[in-house]
């Protein structure tokens, strides 16, 4: 499973004021303790607006690559933005995202054709988030014929159902997890990622919905996630599903993890 890190997100208070302030060495903070904690992408989201976030979302990437070197998720809903920032990255990004939208498409999968990037589509067309899962299925139809018509391959494409808020769609992750399943079934060399933590908004206690919801979805095929790498437990829920998924080979990873205690108890220091 790949983790995406989720906290360079100028929608996050503490990151949009860091942003707009240029506090360069906030941000590094921010990508290194994530990495440290287990991140193999960082989502970079800008979170400024429109008029402004080219600037920034460049500026973040440049930062975030002075002080980490994992390769960066591209997240802006401006595609100026977007095609800006894909010309400072040093590895191969992840462009987040494409959607059932025309302009949307028409204006960012020529990006990610050119330069051979990886490519989060969303299950969102005109009409807005699917409610269920026949309509989602459709989106994931018609935006799977045009990434393979502009010759992106299966395998670059991380296909999202998107998690909306179970506070207000109870069936919210349910219908996640079957557009998962269904859309493996039809494409089975397609990935996929969602905005984990979305599950949870508006909910008490955030952090146990978010764990309940990442075993849901890998179970049904999550294969990445963008997601808080420093949630502890959430971490800990991650390895424990994924050996008991049988993707965690002689449970090596599970054990490898504990021995280093990144998960399980924390033993107290030793008294001397
Ligand atoms: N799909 C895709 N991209 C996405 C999302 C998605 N990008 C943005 C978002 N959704 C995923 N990123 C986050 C980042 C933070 C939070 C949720 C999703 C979050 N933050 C807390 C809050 O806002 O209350 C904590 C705030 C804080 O720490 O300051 O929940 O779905 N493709």
């Amino acid at each position: 499973m790949l983790i995406i890190g989720e906290k360079i997100n100028g929608t996050r208070k503490a990151v949009g004021k860091a942003v707009l302030e240029r506090d360069a060495e906030f941000i590094r903070k921010l990508a290194q303790d994530q990495v440290e904690a287990g991140a193999d992408f960082l989502d970079v989201n800008a979170g400024t607006g429109p008029d402004r976030d080219f600037d920034d979302l460049v500026w973040l990437v440049r930062t975030v690559q002075e002080a980490v070197g994992k390769p960066l998720c591209l997240d802006s809903p401006n595609p100026k933005a977007l095609a800006l920032a894909v010309k400072e990255v040093k590895a191969t990004p992840i462009i987040n995202s494409i959607s059932g939208e025309e302009d949307r498409l028409a204006s960012v999968l020529p990006l990610v054709a050119e330069h051979g990037t990886k490519v989060i589509a969303l299950c969102i067309d005109k009409n807005g988030i699917p409610k269920d899962v026949e309509t989602r299925m459709a989106v994931v139809h018609a935006l799977l014929a045009e990434t393979r018509k502009a010759g992106v391959p299966d395998d670059s494409v991380y296909v999202d159902p998107l998690a909306v808020a179970v506070a207000t769609d109870t069936r919210g992750a349910l219908i996640a997890c079957e557009t998962i399943r269904r859309t493996h079934q039809e494409y089975p060399l397609v990935h996929f990622t969602c905005g984990l933590s979305n599950i949870s908004f508006g909910m008490p206690a955030r952090a146990l919905i978010n764990r309940a919801f990442l075993t849901l979805m890998l179970e049904a095929g999550l294969d990445s996630a963008i997601m808080d790498p420093m949630d502890r437990g959430l971490i800990e829920t991650l390895f424990a599903t994924e050996a008991l998924l049988a993707k965690d080979r002689m449970c090596m990873k599970f054990n490898r993890a504990f021995r280093a205690g990144k998960i399980g108890v924390v033993k107290p220091l030793a008294t001397v």
